[in-house]
């Protein structure tokens, strides 16, 4: 097309989206341009960008009809979507034209972005994944549907006073939410606890029936997930739990006004709120109501889909394939087995067959406390029903292993879905590992840890069913929307096809590497970003920050696995330094943290307390003068990562080797131009195979090591005793420097470092502070600084949720994608 052609259909295209923006301004908003306030025009503008989606997502949905096509349905307790504004706007292609639509109406696009409440329907990296997922999905023309809550409060919203966590309620549905669709016909009804009777059918066949307790009605909200400039719009459908029946006119006959709404209130709690854990199990009731309650209304929507494509039961594994987001949905097993069985009379053995086929499960992490378990009676009193398909499913596989390894009762007891051990539970990672017929990992070393430890026995039995997929990010938000100035210096050397081919175009900026102009141009867009970032710091936290010190940020869910610790010991050393007037070889740095504690756990929260401490004392200590600074960045989610990311030249991924199952962030910051200081864990290693080794700043044991260490009797006093360094920065803490003479408040957390030290942070603190000297001395070489930022973006291509999803398609799923 000539270049007036373009110019005349963006004209076109802008006067259209303004068209549309002030219709939904009148007709849905009653609201004239005059009185408008900024969030009227971001509900308008996000009614124009979903109007554009729904002719696809209307198509979309026809196209799943055709009855050949394999659908996926991605079972995940939580979608941490982000902001949709924006990215639907990249994904349909018209940012420019909004833009100037908006500005034409005088407003500023990114004033109406602000005003996005974001849906936080996830912890952290889970539910984050599950989002690159679907827009790969999406974007890949994979049809898709993701299933999960829809959480009236999503992951609380945090706030820091006099160093401290609080926690407030994030009521992010407050101001009404312009992308979901409700589909009140699509309802399906639950049952809870009660308990089961067994009766002979007309054909003389043993059934049993299920009399609940209670019930609950799941109804379908829907929101659109546009793929990447392909005209494709996928699904994300999330289920709100309500009262089968709102009033309980029976109660209200005999006067009692409270207990006609008791069963409303009742069922509307199941879908209230998201658990705040990241990575830890609590064994609460609610939590498996919501866990069972979506998973049934997901499944049940499936039949009602296979029915819709005329197809019949044994064609179900042909026609959808389920996978499980970690154990959180892996309830579905039995529940399939239950609607097969109970609902639709299908016989034992095929309805194994079917469930066997039909299921896939990603584990996502190998730390004990995460492995889900329900005490039994808990769960008997939940779901009865279920539990004695479970008790089936776990006699015929324990027959089986009886059978091929005759004698061995450890075995048999290790592999059995119930633990017998003390208070009797049922290990949800067996329940879903034996009904699936694809188990994977989510990077090459958490793969390997999985076949070699937690599902040792079962990778022994099925070596062929287990897999590696590495996790990916998605570019379009992480990079293209994030990070406008990187993208519009990279799109101007390789054109823009690197967005949705990142794996074989983003290399392509190799060749300019050691370009002079083009590192220079590179450093001046990480100067700029970090000169935004610095000003929002400015304005959130009231800390000035320097621009030109090296940016080192650590922003992730608060756990001592992830060692924030370690990096704060690490400044504390640093501080003692500066106050002896050791200062040389230290190079001005920005220290910035960021993340949420689970409430409930304790030293994850001393932890921040630490970090606000420490930054209170250093930044306001007239010796340091300003050559470090400690920032603590509150609430940080998806929206904030937006100004974070992009800003980093240190990118901390610290964990104990062995403990973090791959992280994602790790990718987010070496994509937008970080290098890493990164331990042998997770997908950093797979990182800087891929960067280079000298691209990478690598430190501490690694995984084998780590448990060696360990069952050698380890003795973390022994090492504060001999590391001078380290034991003065314990001692600053110890003595109440960082908290105005008060020896008690971090007492608990030194306690804990010099006596159990569980996530050997004390073992790899030299190795560490030799390794943040070598980053030091590099950082003030910025030529040599800004290449190895080049080729840390440019060699990235790998972790594309693109890539991964591709993975899943070719060797798990077995659908087609574009
Ligand atoms: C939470 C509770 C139980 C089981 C697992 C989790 C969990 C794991 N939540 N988040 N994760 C993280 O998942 C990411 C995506 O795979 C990984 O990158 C990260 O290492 C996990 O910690």
């Amino acid at each position: 097309m000539s270049n007036t052609l373009v110019q005349n259909e963006s004209i076109n295209k802008t006067e259209e989206i303004k068209d549309s923006i002030l219709e939904h301004l009148c007709f849905n908003l009653g609201k004239s341009p005059r009185i408008a306030t900024l969030h009227d025009w971001y509900m308008a503008t996000a009614y124009a960008a979903r109007e554009r989606m729904m002719r696809n997502f209307v198509s979309y949905t026809e196209k799943m009809q055709n009855k050949t096509l394999k659908i996926v349905g991605y079972l995940s307790a939580e979608f941490l979507m982000g902001p949709h504004l924006g990215n639907a706007l990249i994904n349909l292609g018209i940012e420019n034209e909004t833009k100037k639509a908006i500005e034409q109406l005088g407003i500023n696009l990114n004033d109406v972005l602000e005003q996005e409440e974001e849906p936080g329907l996830g912890n952290g990296g889970l539910g984050r994944l599950a989002a690159c997922y679907l827009d790969s999905l999406a974007t890949l023309q994979v049809p898709a549907v993701g299933y999960g809550i829809r959480y009236e409060f999503g992951i609380f919203d945090q706030y820091i006073r006099d160093g401290w966590q609080v926690e407030a309620t994030d009521k992010w549905l407050r101001n009404g939410n312009p992308w979901e669709i409700v589909k009140p016909e699509l309802n399906y009804t639950v049952k809870l606890g009660g308990h089961t009777e067994s009766y002979t059918d007309d054909k003389g066949k043993y059934r049993v029936k299920w009399i609940p307790a209670s019930e609950i009605k799941g109804i379908a909200y829907d929101t659109p997930v546009p793929g990447y400039k392909n005209g494709v719009t996928g699904i994300l459908r999330l289920w709100k739990s309500e009262a089968v029946e709102s009033f309980d006119f029976h109660a209200f006959d005999k006067g009692d006004y409270y207990g006609a709404v008791h069963e409303k209130v009742f069922s509307e709690n199941i879908s209230k709120v998201l658990y705040p854990n990241d990575v830890s199990d609590e064994g609460k009731r609610l939590r498996l109501s919501q866990q069972y309650f979506f998973v049934s209304c997901s499944l049940q929507n499936a039949f009602h889909i296979l029915h819709l494509r005329g197809l019949s039961i044994d064609e179900f594994p042909e026609s959808m394939t389920f996978q499980l987001n970690d154990t959180h949905p892996s309830i579905a097993i039995a529940e399939m087995m239950r609607l097969l069985i109970d609902e639709h009379q299908v016989g034992w053995e095929k309805a194994w067959d079917i469930t066997k086929k039909t299921f896939a499960y990603t584990n996502h992490t190998l730390l004990p406390e995460a492995l889900e378990k329900w005490s039994l009676p808990l769960f008997a009193n939940v779901l009865p029903r279920l539990l004695e398909i479970i008790y089936e499913i776990n006699s015929r596989f324990l027959l089986t292993i009886r059978d091929k390894y005759p004698g061995d009762e450890d075995r048999v007891r290790r592999m059995s879905i119930i633990d017998e051990r003390g208070n009797k539970s049922v290990r949800m990672a067996h329940l879903a590992t034996i009904g699936s017929h694809a188990i994977n990992g989510v990077s090459a070393l958490h793969t390997k840890l999985l076949k070699q430890d937690v599902l040792h026995d079962f990778y022994e039995l099925e070596p062929d069913i287990f897999f590696n997929v590495t996790n990916g990010v998605t570019p379009r938000r992480w990079i293209k929307l994030y990070n406008p100035r990187l993208t519009s210096l990279i799109t101007t050397h390789i054109g823009e096809s690197w967005v949705n081919h990142l794996e074989t175009d983003l290399v392509k900026l190799e060749q300019y590497a050691d370009d002079p102009t083009f590192q220079q141009a590179w450093h001046d867009v990480k100067r700029q970003n970090k000169t935004d970032l610095a000003h929002l710091i400015q304005a959130i936290v009231g800390t000035k920050v320097n621009p030109d010190s090296l940016f080192d940020i650590q922003v992730k869910r608060i756990h001592e696995y992830k060692r924030q610790h370690l990096n704060v010991l690490y400044i504390a050393h640093l501080y003692n330094r500066i106050k002896q007037k050791r200062t040389d070889g230290i190079t001005p740095r920005t220290f910035i943290f960021g993340g949420k504690a689970a409430p409930g756990y304790v030293m994850a929260k001393l932890i921040i307390k630490l970090i606000n401490s420490v930054g209170e004392t250093i930044n306001n200590d007239p010796d340091v003068n300003g050559l470090i600074k400690v920032v603590f960045f509150p609430d940080f989610n998806v929206k904030n990562g937006a100004h974070i990311y992009k800003a980093a030249d240190l990118s901390e991924q610290i964990s104990t080797a062995g403990k973090e199952a791959s992280g994602t962030g790790n990718m987010k910051f070496a994509m937008n131009g970080a290098l890493t200081i990164g331990t042998f864990d997770g997908a950093n290693i797979e990182i800087m195979e891929c960067v280079g080794e000298e691209n990478f700043f690598l430190f501490g044991l690694h995984a084998a090591e780590v448990a060696e260490t360990k069952s050698n009797g380890y003795r973390p006093y022994d090492i504060y005793n001999s590391d001078e360094d380290l034991k003065q920065a314990i001692d600053m803490i110890q003595s109440g420097v960082f908290s105005h003479g008060d020896t008690g408040v971090f007492q608990p957390f030194v306690d804990t470092l010099l006596n159990y030290d569980p996530f050997l942070v004390l073992k790899d603190f030299r190795a560490y502070a030799e390794c943040q000297q070598r980053v030091s001395d590099a950082y003030t070489n910025q030529k040599e600084w800004t290449k190895m930022s080049i080729l840390n973006v440019a060699r990235m291509g790998k972790f594309s949720s693109d890539r991964s999803v591709k993975d899943y398609c070719e060797n798990i799923w077995k659908v087609n994608h574009a």
